[in-house]
């Protein structure tokens, strides 16, 4: 199991936070996904076959990417 924290700059509201969620925990492999309005911050858990570029990626596409 990976674990990766990180900072999504454009999370604004709950709304955001509960995309997030759902997208991300859609993907195959993701096991856990927390994400936080007031700090921006997302904790991603994952196995195969989900690795970073495929979150990264996936943020990327619905509008939140993560800072660098
Ligand atoms: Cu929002």
């Amino acid at each position: 199991m990976t674990e990766r924290t990180f900072t999504a700059p454009d999370i604004s509201c709950g709304h955001c936070t509960r995309t997030i969620e759902r997208e991300l925990g859609e993907l195959e492999g993701v096991r856990h996904v927390q994400a936080d309005v007031d700090s921006k911050a997302v904790t991603v858990q994952w196995v195969a076959p989900a690795d970073w570029p495929t979150i990264a990626a996936l943020l990327e596409e619905i509008g939140y990417p993560p800072a660098r």
